[in-house]
C-alpha cells in the first residue's frame, strides 16, 4: 500500500507546527525575562515601602577578593567590572551626625558577614548571594569609624574593611 499525503497537507502541517513553536517561544521568552523583571520590580517596590523616611540609604556588595564594593554588583560583573582595575579596598560612607543610615548589603560569591562594633551592629546570620541583609543605625556620633566582615569567607577576608566617616 502506498500513501501518499498531499504535498499541500504536509506543508500546511509544517507550517502551523512551526506557528505553534514560535508562539510558545515567544511565551517562553516573555516567562524568562518577564518574570525576573517582575520579581525585581516587586522587590524594589516593597522595599521602597519599607525605607524610612529621610534615611541615607546605600548598597554594597560583599566580594571575598575585591572586598567591599559599591552599589549592586553580580558575581560575573565583580570580576569583568574590577578584574584588572581593582576599586579602592577601603570603601567609604559619609553620612552627616543624626542621620538614619540603611546599608543593604548582598553578596557576589560566598557568605559574608557584617560588623560595625562602634555602633553595635553584628550581624549574626551571613549575607547569601541573591539575599539582602538590611542594617539600620542611627549616626548619632561624629568620627571615622571601620566596618568589616565578621565571617572567615577567604583569604583576603581580613583586608575586607571599609570606613563610615560622620561628619558633626
Ligand atoms: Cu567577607
Amino acid at each position: 500500500m502506498n500513501f501518499r499525503l498531499t504535498p499541500g497537507f504536509g506543508r500546511a502541517m509544517t507550517k502551523r507546527i512551526r506557528n505553534r513553536d514560535f508562539f510558545f517561544l515567544i511565551i517562553l521568552i516573555v516567562v524568562m525575562v518577564g518574570l525576573p523583571w517582575a520579581i525585581q520590580a516587586y522587590d524594589d517596590h516593597q522595599w521602597l515601602t519599607k525605607k524610612p523616611a529621610g534615611a541615607k540609604l546605600f548598597t554594597l556588595t560583599a566580594h571575598s577578593e575585591l572586598g567591599w564594593l559599591p552599589g549592586k554588583v553580580h558575581g560575573y560583573d565583580a570580576i569583568t567590572l574590577y578584574g584588572k582595575s581593582r576599586p579602592a579596598r577601603n570603601l567609604t560612607l559619609a553620612v552627616n551626625k543624626g542621620d538614619l543610615v540603611v546599608l543593604k548589603i548582598t553578596s557576589s560569591d560566598v557568605v559574608h558577614g557584617f560588623s560595625l562594633k562602634d555602633f553595635g551592629i553584628f550581624l549574626e546570620d551571613g549575607i547569601r548571594p541573591g539575599k539582602v541583609a538590611l542594617v539600620s543605625f542611627k549616626a548619632d556620633k561624629a568620627g571615622t569609624f571601620t566596618f568589616t566582615c565578621s565571617i572567615i569567607c577567604g583569604d583576603e577576608h581580613k583586608k575586607m574593611q571599609g570606613t563610615l566617616v560622620v561628619r558633626a
